[in-house]
């Protein structure tokens, strides 16, 4: 991960551009905003930048974190047909009452983000 502040340091590391919106916010229902963001996992934590430009990509240092959430505690699976008319959606659940909705054209792509979330959740369930 060329964009993270720190190297690598642990297997569940991963990053890349996602489309993603909240759905929901401290267990309340929020109206969704597609946008698309330079995503990395690290540790129990996954960052969303943006680029100043505010634009899809990755533009180097000119990335900005945007927010955070917190896995442990979490869970993630695939989204249910109603959730989204997008394919390869990801839903998110923070124990916080947060639910996003993670997505890419890329099947592969989010199969690998499917695993890496998973091992993530799980690894730190427990800390
Ligand atoms: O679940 P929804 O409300 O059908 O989500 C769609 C809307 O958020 C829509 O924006 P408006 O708030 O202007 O209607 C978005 O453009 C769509 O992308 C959302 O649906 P998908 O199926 O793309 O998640």
């Amino acid at each position: 991960c060329p964009s993270s502040p720190k190297p690598p340091h642990s297997p569940s590391e991963k990053c890349g551009t996602l489309n993603m919106t909240k759905i929901t916010e401290h267990g309340k229902k929020v109206r969704k905003n597609w946008t698309s963001y330079w995503t990395v996992l690290q540790g129990s934590s996954l960052l969303f930048n943006k680029g100043q430009g505010g634009g899809t990509g990755w533009f180097g240092r000119d990335q900005k974190l945007e927010f955070s959430v917190e896995l442990k505690g979490g869970s993630v699976d695939w989204a249910t047909k109603d959730k989204s008319s997008k394919k390869n959606v990801l839903e998110l659940k923070t124990r916080q009452g947060m639910e996003l909705l993670l997505q890419s054209d890329h099947e592969s792509l989010m199969n690998e983000w499917h695993k890496a979330l998973t091992e993530a959740i799980h690894t730190y369930a427990w800390e």
